[in-house]
């Protein structure tokens, strides 16, 4: 036994790779063939008197063959590794790269936060397209063809015709909802539409040419400017606190009669500069149009405008993350720098 054990532990020092160790375990360890298994089979032929201790000593080879090994294995794992190190180009000891977690864009955290304000005010939220029907775009909300308002959305269209002509574009506003909610739903509404809208727009401080809204929409018995007041102060107060100051100023859409615009002081200038790229001298940031549903929308969705009213309003997102951030600037939030993005 102690010249196998030498046999064997010459044999493994020779092995000097994984292949050659494996070989080795195959013909002195190897369950079916192995010498060691081999030999621990004969324990059975020995003499009577003998055969306690050959079976002793065979089982100690063998423990002491399978220790060696192990310990063969991992020197040899352990020279590859600094073999690795010395001779390629794969430096093991460089510490790795740290993977850096995601996290959701400052626009999405500000619209789920806006709906969240929405939905605790008993609001639920729908969709609607981002490529959408002129007729649901501009006619349905009272904006017929060659009506000097569509000079408002410069409108990004789709180049497929439809019956000799283009009926479809990239949603200027997320307006169109209100129609498609009143097809098909019936009063009480009180619901939110949030998405992506694009207009051919020339880029600034405070215009981006894609832009995120949610349009709001309440139509019952007996709705209110109080309530659409209410409404918006309730929201405000939720994304900015009590210290901001709001303004309603009045405004001009064809689909609400009387129609308001919801701005904020500029948390630049505070109204002191005349050239303030943000608020461009008014000390106000306009961040939602809004109204009263026009009753021939009300009476076109076939509710009876003689029975009920409604509110409307359409909130520019960016505007809002700018405003609660102190962002100078809304192109910063699509330029996809994560200097920037990383902040939030
Ligand atoms: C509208 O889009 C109307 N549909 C809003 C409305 C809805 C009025 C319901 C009445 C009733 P306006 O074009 O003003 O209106 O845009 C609404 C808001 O979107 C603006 O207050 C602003 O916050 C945001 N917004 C508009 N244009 C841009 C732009 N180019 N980039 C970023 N935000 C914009």
């Amino acid at each position: 036994m102690d010249e196998l054990l030498n046999e064997a532990l010459a044999g493994l020092r020779n092995a000097a790779d994984a292949p050659a160790i494996e070989q080795w375990r195959v013909e002195w360890l190897g369950r079916q063939d192995g010498r060691i298994t081999k030999l621990l089979r004969a324990v059975r032929e020995q003499p009577q008197d003998e055969r306690a201790a050959f079976g002793a000593a065979a089982n100690r080879l063998k423990q002491e063959l399978e220790a060696a090994f192990e310990g063969r294995q991992e020197e040899l794992r352990r020279s590859a590794i600094e073999a690795l190190s010395t001779t390629s180009a794969l430096d093991v000891t460089l510490p790795g790269r740290p993977q850096t977690l995601g996290r959701l864009h400052p626009v999405t955290q500000t619209m789920r936060d806006c709906i969240k304000a929405f939905a605790d005010m008993g609001f639920r939220v729908a969709e609607g397209p981002e490529v959408e029907w002129e007729r649901y775009n501009f006619d349905g909300v009272r904006i017929p063809q060659d009506h000097p308002a569509r000079d408002m959305w410069d409108t990004i269209w789709v180049n497929t015709l439809v019956d000799g002509r283009r009926q479809m574009l990239l949603r200027t506003h997320t307006s169109p909802n209100q129609v498609r909610v009143m097809e098909r739903s019936e009063p009480p509404i009180r619901v939110i539409v949030p998405g992506k809208c694009y207009r051919q727009e020339a880029t600034d401080a405070t215009h981006e040419w894609m832009l995120t809204q949610i349009e709001g929409l309440a139509v019952d018995e007996g709705i209110r400017m109080t309530d659409l007041k209410g409404v918006l102060y309730e929201f405000a107060r939720t994304m900015f606190g009590s210290e901001r100051k709001i303004i309603f100023h009045h405004s001009y859409f064809p689909f609400v009669e009387p129609g308001i615009e919801m701005a904020l002081d500029c948390f630049i200038c505070r109204g002191n500069d005349a050239r303030c790229g943000t608020c461009h001298g008014t000390g106000w940031i306009e961040i939602l149009g809004a109204g009263m549903v026009h009753p021939e929308i009300i009476d076109n969705a076939g509710y009876g405008s003689d029975r009920y009213t409604g509110f409307a309003f359409g909130i520019g997102i960016e505007r809002v993350a700018l405003l609660r951030w102190g962002i100078e600037d809304i192109r910063h939030f699509y330029a996809n720098d994560v200097r920037f993005l990383s902040q939030f």
